[in-house]
Protein backbone atom coordinates (compact mmCIF):
# COMPACT_ATOMS: atom_id res chain seq x y z
CA UNK A 1 0.00 0.00 0.00
CA UNK A 2 2.11 3.39 -1.01
CA UNK A 3 1.28 6.21 0.95
CA UNK A 4 -1.09 8.15 -1.42
CA UNK A 5 -3.45 5.57 -0.79
CA UNK A 6 -3.44 6.13 2.81
CA UNK A 7 -4.21 9.71 2.09
CA UNK A 8 -0.16 11.14 2.78
CA UNK A 9 -0.63 14.52 0.85
CA UNK A 10 1.96 14.17 -1.82
CA UNK A 11 2.54 18.50 -1.35
CA UNK A 12 3.68 17.98 2.24
CA UNK A 13 6.16 17.84 4.78
CA UNK A 14 9.11 17.09 1.72
CA UNK A 15 11.67 17.03 4.63
CA UNK A 16 10.08 13.84 6.40
CA UNK A 17 11.62 10.46 6.32
CA UNK A 18 9.11 8.89 4.70
CA UNK A 19 9.68 5.23 5.96
CA UNK A 20 8.40 7.08 9.46
CA UNK A 21 5.40 8.09 8.37
CA UNK A 22 2.74 5.65 9.47
CA UNK A 23 -1.13 6.45 9.72
CA UNK A 24 -3.52 6.09 12.93
CA UNK A 25 -6.18 3.43 11.84
CA UNK A 26 -7.67 2.66 15.26
CA UNK A 27 -7.66 3.67 18.46
CA UNK A 28 -8.69 1.22 21.24
CA UNK A 29 -8.16 1.33 25.31
CA UNK A 30 -5.35 -0.90 25.21
CA UNK A 31 -3.45 -0.03 22.05
CA UNK A 32 -3.51 1.95 18.52
CA UNK A 33 -3.48 0.02 15.20
CA UNK A 34 -1.92 2.02 11.85
CA UNK A 35 -0.93 1.46 8.76
CA UNK A 36 2.34 1.91 7.05
CA UNK A 37 3.77 1.72 3.64
CA UNK A 38 4.66 -1.92 4.58
CA UNK A 39 1.82 -2.72 6.20
CA UNK A 40 -0.68 -2.56 9.34
CA UNK A 41 1.14 -2.56 12.81
CA UNK A 42 0.25 -2.02 16.58
CA UNK A 43 1.28 1.46 17.45
CA UNK A 44 2.91 2.08 21.39
CA UNK A 45 2.89 5.76 23.14
CA UNK A 46 5.37 6.57 25.01
CA UNK A 47 4.42 8.09 28.05
CA UNK A 48 5.97 11.40 27.71
CA UNK A 49 4.00 12.27 24.73
CA UNK A 50 1.90 15.27 24.86
CA UNK A 51 -0.59 14.81 22.29
CA UNK A 52 -2.34 11.58 22.01
CA UNK A 53 -3.02 10.64 18.41
CA UNK A 54 -7.01 9.97 17.17
CA UNK A 55 -8.11 7.94 14.18
CA UNK A 56 -6.84 9.68 11.05
CA UNK A 57 -3.67 10.94 12.88
CA UNK A 58 -0.40 10.98 10.54
CA UNK A 59 2.43 9.67 13.00
CA UNK A 60 6.31 9.97 13.12
CA UNK A 61 7.76 6.37 14.58
CA UNK A 62 10.71 4.67 15.42
CA UNK A 63 11.96 1.70 13.66
CA UNK A 64 10.02 -1.47 13.55
CA UNK A 65 10.24 -3.98 15.94
CA UNK A 66 8.04 -6.82 17.55
CA UNK A 67 6.44 -6.00 20.53
CA UNK A 68 5.41 -8.32 23.30
CA UNK A 69 2.52 -9.59 21.42
CA UNK A 70 4.63 -10.91 18.43
CA UNK A 71 3.27 -8.21 16.44
CA UNK A 72 5.48 -5.65 14.28
CA UNK A 73 5.23 -2.68 16.21
CA UNK A 74 6.49 1.04 16.10
CA UNK A 75 7.07 3.46 18.73
CA UNK A 76 4.91 7.12 18.49
CA UNK A 77 8.18 10.16 18.17
CA UNK A 78 5.23 12.87 17.22
CA UNK A 79 1.88 13.34 16.17
CA UNK A 80 1.90 15.47 12.90
CA UNK A 81 0.15 18.73 12.09
CA UNK A 82 -3.56 18.28 11.39
CA UNK A 83 -4.92 19.51 8.23
CA UNK A 84 -8.39 19.46 9.64
CA UNK A 85 -10.38 18.05 13.25
CA UNK A 86 -13.62 16.97 13.89
CA UNK A 87 -14.29 17.10 17.19
CA UNK A 88 -17.42 16.52 19.49
CA UNK A 89 -17.89 19.74 21.77
CA UNK A 90 -18.44 18.86 25.13
CA UNK A 91 -18.96 21.16 28.15
CA UNK A 92 -15.68 20.30 29.02
CA UNK A 93 -14.12 21.52 26.03
CA UNK A 94 -13.20 19.96 22.48
CA UNK A 95 -12.53 16.57 22.25
CA UNK A 96 -10.98 15.70 18.90
CA UNK A 97 -12.61 12.20 17.28
CA UNK A 98 -10.83 12.05 14.13
CA UNK A 99 -8.19 14.10 12.11
CA UNK A 100 -7.22 14.93 8.76
CA UNK A 101 -10.47 14.30 7.17
CA UNK A 102 -11.06 16.05 3.67
CA UNK A 103 -15.43 15.34 3.94
CA UNK A 104 -17.88 15.38 6.43
CA UNK A 105 -20.69 13.53 4.75
CA UNK A 106 -23.76 14.86 7.00
CA UNK A 107 -26.37 12.06 6.82
CA UNK A 108 -30.16 13.17 6.74
CA UNK A 109 -32.79 11.14 6.13
CA UNK A 110 -35.56 12.08 3.56
CA UNK A 111 -38.39 11.31 5.30
CA UNK A 112 -38.28 12.46 8.43
CA UNK A 113 -38.53 16.41 9.54
CA UNK A 114 -34.98 18.26 10.07
CA UNK A 115 -34.13 21.22 10.78
CA UNK A 116 -32.39 23.83 8.57
CA UNK A 117 -31.14 26.04 11.59
CA UNK A 118 -29.40 22.76 13.08
CA UNK A 119 -28.17 21.83 9.95
CA UNK A 120 -26.34 24.84 9.09
CA UNK A 121 -24.44 25.14 12.63
CA UNK A 122 -22.99 21.82 12.12
CA UNK A 123 -22.13 22.36 9.06
CA UNK A 124 -20.24 25.63 10.72
CA UNK A 125 -18.72 23.41 13.07
CA UNK A 126 -17.62 20.58 10.22
CA UNK A 127 -15.98 24.22 8.34
CA UNK A 128 -14.62 25.30 11.27
CA UNK A 129 -12.57 22.19 11.82
CA UNK A 130 -11.32 22.54 8.46
CA UNK A 131 -13.30 19.88 6.71
CA UNK A 132 -15.62 20.30 3.21
CA UNK A 133 -19.21 19.40 4.62
CA UNK A 134 -21.72 17.45 2.05
CA UNK A 135 -25.23 17.25 2.84
CA UNK A 136 -26.29 13.39 2.28
CA UNK A 137 -30.33 13.38 2.06
CA UNK A 138 -30.91 9.32 2.71
CA UNK A 139 -33.82 6.99 1.93
CA UNK A 140 -35.06 9.19 -1.23
CA UNK A 141 -37.12 6.04 -1.96
CA UNK A 142 -38.96 6.60 0.50
CA UNK A 143 -40.59 10.36 -0.53
CA UNK A 144 -41.93 11.51 -4.12
CA UNK A 145 -40.33 15.08 -4.72
CA UNK A 146 -37.26 13.85 -3.03
CA UNK A 147 -35.25 15.67 -6.58
CA UNK A 148 -37.11 18.95 -5.33
CA UNK A 149 -36.03 18.68 -1.88
CA UNK A 150 -32.56 17.82 -2.62
CA UNK A 151 -32.65 21.47 -4.63
CA UNK A 152 -34.26 23.38 -1.86
CA UNK A 153 -31.85 22.38 0.60
CA UNK A 154 -28.95 23.08 -1.74
CA UNK A 155 -30.45 26.08 -2.23
CA UNK A 156 -31.00 27.53 1.10
CA UNK A 157 -27.58 26.24 2.30
CA UNK A 158 -25.16 27.13 -0.70
CA UNK A 159 -24.03 23.45 0.29
CA UNK A 160 -23.95 19.77 -2.02
CA UNK A 161 -26.32 18.14 -1.44
CA UNK A 162 -26.71 14.66 -2.65
CA UNK A 163 -30.32 12.14 -2.63
CA UNK A 164 -29.12 8.51 -1.90
CA UNK A 165 -31.18 5.08 -2.09
CA UNK A 166 -29.67 2.21 -1.05
CA UNK A 167 -33.07 0.56 -1.97
CA UNK A 168 -32.34 1.68 -6.07
CA UNK A 169 -28.62 2.15 -5.95
CA UNK A 170 -29.30 5.88 -6.58
CA UNK A 171 -26.29 8.33 -5.34
CA UNK A 172 -24.14 6.30 -4.88
CA UNK A 173 -21.55 6.81 -8.02
CA UNK A 174 -22.39 10.68 -7.06
CA UNK A 175 -20.82 10.03 -4.06
CA UNK A 176 -18.10 7.86 -4.85
CA UNK A 177 -16.97 10.90 -7.21
CA UNK A 178 -16.29 12.72 -3.95
CA UNK A 179 -14.32 10.17 -2.38
CA UNK A 180 -11.12 10.12 -4.31
CA UNK A 181 -8.16 7.86 -4.06
CA UNK A 182 -6.12 9.72 -1.08
CA UNK A 183 -9.23 11.82 0.82
CA UNK A 184 -10.72 10.73 3.75
CA UNK A 185 -14.07 10.60 4.37
CA UNK A 186 -16.72 10.52 7.37
CA UNK A 187 -20.25 9.90 7.80
CA UNK A 188 -22.17 11.18 10.56
CA UNK A 189 -25.96 12.20 11.67
CA UNK A 190 -28.40 10.60 13.95
CA UNK A 191 -28.84 7.40 14.54
CA UNK A 192 -31.17 5.17 12.08
CA UNK A 193 -30.70 7.76 9.22
CA UNK A 194 -28.90 4.84 7.50
CA UNK A 195 -25.12 5.79 7.32
CA UNK A 196 -24.12 1.87 8.39
CA UNK A 197 -26.15 1.05 4.82
CA UNK A 198 -24.31 3.73 2.88
CA UNK A 199 -20.72 2.63 4.07
CA UNK A 200 -21.61 -1.09 3.66
CA UNK A 201 -22.41 -0.17 0.17
CA UNK A 202 -19.53 1.51 -0.85
CA UNK A 203 -17.88 -0.94 1.33
CA UNK A 204 -19.01 -3.72 -0.81
CA UNK A 205 -20.77 -6.94 0.63
CA UNK A 206 -17.67 -9.00 0.05
CA UNK A 207 -15.54 -6.54 1.92
CA UNK A 208 -18.20 -6.55 5.24
CA UNK A 209 -18.29 -10.15 5.36
CA UNK A 210 -14.58 -10.96 5.48
CA UNK A 211 -12.87 -8.70 7.27
CA UNK A 212 -14.68 -8.81 10.58
CA UNK A 213 -15.57 -5.16 10.65
CA UNK A 214 -18.91 -5.37 12.50
CA UNK A 215 -20.18 -7.34 15.10
CA UNK A 216 -22.79 -7.64 17.43
CA UNK A 217 -22.42 -6.94 21.09
CA UNK A 218 -24.79 -9.13 23.91
CA UNK A 219 -27.66 -6.83 23.00
CA UNK A 220 -27.67 -7.45 19.58
CA UNK A 221 -26.18 -3.90 18.96
CA UNK A 222 -23.45 -2.95 16.10
CA UNK A 223 -20.30 -1.96 17.19
CA UNK A 224 -16.94 -1.50 15.56
CA UNK A 225 -14.90 -3.78 16.05
CA UNK A 226 -11.17 -3.86 15.14
CA UNK A 227 -10.16 -1.43 11.98
CA UNK A 228 -11.62 1.90 12.18
CA UNK A 229 -10.29 3.20 8.71
CA UNK A 230 -10.74 1.47 5.70
CA UNK A 231 -9.52 1.71 2.09
CA UNK A 232 -12.35 1.79 -0.79
CA UNK A 233 -10.60 0.14 -3.77
CA UNK A 234 -10.35 2.70 -6.17
CA UNK A 235 -11.21 5.50 -3.61
CA UNK A 236 -10.21 7.14 -0.80
CA UNK A 237 -10.65 6.40 3.04
CA UNK A 238 -13.51 5.92 5.39
CA UNK A 239 -12.84 6.71 9.25
CA UNK A 240 -15.98 5.51 11.24
CA UNK A 241 -15.45 5.18 14.93
CA UNK A 242 -18.26 4.99 17.62
CA UNK A 243 -16.89 8.55 18.67
CA UNK A 244 -17.18 9.63 15.21
CA UNK A 245 -21.21 8.63 14.74
CA UNK A 246 -21.52 10.17 18.29
CA UNK A 247 -20.55 13.42 16.80
CA UNK A 248 -23.91 15.49 16.81
CA UNK A 249 -26.04 17.64 15.26
CA UNK A 250 -26.42 19.90 18.79
CA UNK A 251 -26.17 23.37 19.19
CA UNK A 252 -29.95 24.67 20.13
CA UNK A 253 -30.95 25.43 23.34
CA UNK A 254 -34.57 24.74 21.61
CA UNK A 255 -34.21 21.79 20.50
CA UNK A 256 -32.72 20.28 23.99
CA UNK A 257 -35.73 21.49 25.60
CA UNK A 258 -37.77 19.89 22.88
CA UNK A 259 -36.24 16.06 23.52
CA UNK A 260 -37.69 16.74 27.33
CA UNK A 261 -41.85 17.43 27.05
CA UNK A 262 -42.16 16.91 30.78
CA UNK A 263 -39.71 19.21 32.01
CA UNK A 264 -40.71 21.56 28.82
CA UNK A 265 -44.12 21.58 30.61
CA UNK A 266 -43.22 22.08 33.80
CA UNK A 267 -41.21 25.06 33.32
CA UNK A 268 -43.88 26.81 32.10
CA UNK A 269 -45.64 26.10 35.39
CA UNK A 270 -43.40 28.14 37.11
CA UNK A 271 -43.75 30.94 39.17
CA UNK A 272 -41.63 33.25 37.70
CA UNK A 273 -41.31 33.63 33.82
CA UNK A 274 -37.53 33.47 33.78
CA UNK A 275 -37.19 31.04 36.74
CA UNK A 276 -33.80 29.35 36.60
CA UNK A 277 -34.76 26.35 38.47
CA UNK A 278 -32.69 26.98 40.94
CA UNK A 279 -34.00 28.55 44.41
CA UNK A 280 -36.73 30.67 43.21
CA UNK A 281 -39.82 30.32 45.06
CA UNK A 282 -43.07 28.64 43.30
CA UNK A 283 -40.40 26.75 40.34
CA UNK A 284 -42.27 23.98 39.36
CA UNK A 285 -39.04 22.21 38.76
CA UNK A 286 -37.40 21.82 41.90
CA UNK A 287 -41.36 20.75 43.54
CA UNK A 288 -41.31 17.90 40.92
CA UNK A 289 -37.97 16.74 41.97
CA UNK A 290 -38.83 16.84 45.48
CA UNK A 291 -41.95 14.27 44.74
CA UNK A 292 -40.35 12.31 42.67
CA UNK A 293 -42.60 13.51 39.81
CA UNK A 294 -39.13 14.38 37.61
CA UNK A 295 -36.34 11.96 37.84
CA UNK A 296 -32.94 13.14 39.05
CA UNK A 297 -31.22 11.34 36.42
CA UNK A 298 -33.68 13.49 33.26
CA UNK A 299 -33.05 16.59 35.02
CA UNK A 300 -29.15 16.15 34.87
CA UNK A 301 -28.85 14.94 31.22
CA UNK A 302 -31.12 18.02 30.64
CA UNK A 303 -28.77 20.43 31.96
CA UNK A 304 -25.86 18.47 30.72
CA UNK A 305 -27.15 19.00 27.60
CA UNK A 306 -28.25 22.59 27.84
CA UNK A 307 -24.74 23.28 28.77
CA UNK A 308 -23.20 21.60 25.64
CA UNK A 309 -25.71 23.77 23.37
CA UNK A 310 -24.91 26.76 25.13
CA UNK A 311 -21.13 25.65 24.79
CA UNK A 312 -21.41 25.10 20.96
CA UNK A 313 -23.60 28.49 20.74
CA UNK A 314 -21.10 30.65 22.12
CA UNK A 315 -18.32 28.93 19.78
CA UNK A 316 -20.58 29.32 17.06
CA UNK A 317 -21.30 33.13 17.60
CA UNK A 318 -18.11 34.24 17.77
CA UNK A 319 -16.65 32.67 14.79
CA UNK A 320 -16.59 34.29 11.27
CA UNK A 321 -17.01 32.05 8.75
CA UNK A 322 -17.18 34.25 5.84
CA UNK A 323 -13.60 34.73 5.94
CA UNK A 324 -11.83 31.69 4.72
CA UNK A 325 -8.09 32.64 5.38
CA UNK A 326 -9.62 33.58 9.39
CA UNK A 327 -11.11 29.73 9.16
CA UNK A 328 -7.39 28.20 8.11
CA UNK A 329 -5.81 30.62 10.73
CA UNK A 330 -8.93 29.44 13.87
CA UNK A 331 -8.13 25.90 12.80
CA UNK A 332 -4.63 26.20 13.36
CA UNK A 333 -5.25 27.74 16.50
CA UNK A 334 -8.03 25.29 17.24
CA UNK A 335 -5.07 23.04 16.93
CA UNK A 336 -3.11 25.21 19.94
CA UNK A 337 -5.82 24.64 21.83
CA UNK A 338 -6.45 21.05 21.74
CA UNK A 339 -2.98 20.32 22.40
CA UNK A 340 -2.51 23.33 25.51
CA UNK A 341 -6.04 21.17 26.78
CA UNK A 342 -3.89 17.94 27.10
CA UNK A 343 -1.14 19.31 29.54
N1 LIG B 1 -36.10 2.64 2.54
C1 LIG B 1 -34.82 2.78 2.88
N2 LIG B 1 -34.37 2.33 4.08
C2 LIG B 1 -33.06 2.49 4.39
C3 LIG B 1 -32.15 3.11 3.49
N3 LIG B 1 -30.93 3.14 4.08
C4 LIG B 1 -31.07 2.56 5.29
N4 LIG B 1 -32.34 2.16 5.49
C5 LIG B 1 -32.89 1.48 6.69
O1 LIG B 1 -32.82 2.35 7.81
C6 LIG B 1 -32.51 1.63 9.01
C7 LIG B 1 -31.31 2.23 9.71
O2 LIG B 1 -30.17 2.12 8.88
P1 LIG B 1 -28.68 2.09 9.44
O3 LIG B 1 -27.78 2.04 8.27
O4 LIG B 1 -28.51 1.05 10.48
O5 LIG B 1 -28.61 3.53 10.15
P2 LIG B 1 -27.37 4.19 10.95
O6 LIG B 1 -27.40 5.63 10.62
O7 LIG B 1 -26.11 3.46 10.66
O8 LIG B 1 -27.79 3.99 12.46
P3 LIG B 1 -26.81 3.82 13.75
O9 LIG B 1 -26.01 2.56 13.52
O10 LIG B 1 -27.78 3.71 14.89
O11 LIG B 1 -25.97 5.06 13.83
C8 LIG B 1 -32.31 0.18 8.57
O12 LIG B 1 -33.49 -0.53 8.83
C9 LIG B 1 -32.05 0.27 7.08
O13 LIG B 1 -32.46 -0.88 6.38
C10 LIG B 1 -32.66 3.57 2.22
O14 LIG B 1 -31.95 4.13 1.36
N5 LIG B 1 -33.99 3.39 1.97
ZN1 LIG C 1 -38.50 26.95 37.83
Amino acid sequence: MNLKTLGWPSDMHQDIDVSSLARVTAVHRSHMRALTEKGEINLHIPGSLEDLPVVGDWVLTTPEFEDEQGEPARLVKEVLTRSSILARWTDRGEQPMAANVDTVFIVTSANLDFKLNRLHRFILLVRKGGAEPVVILSKTDLVENSSDLVREIEDKLQLKVIGTSIVNDSGMAKVLELMPEGSTSVFVGSSGVGKSSLVNRIMGEEVQLTSGIREDDAKGRHTTTARQMFVVDGHGLIIDTPGVREVQIFGDADDVVGAFPLIEELSQQCKFSNCHHETEPGCAIQEALDSGALDVGEWESYLKLQREADHVKRKMDKADMANAKKRWKKVSRLVREIKKSKR
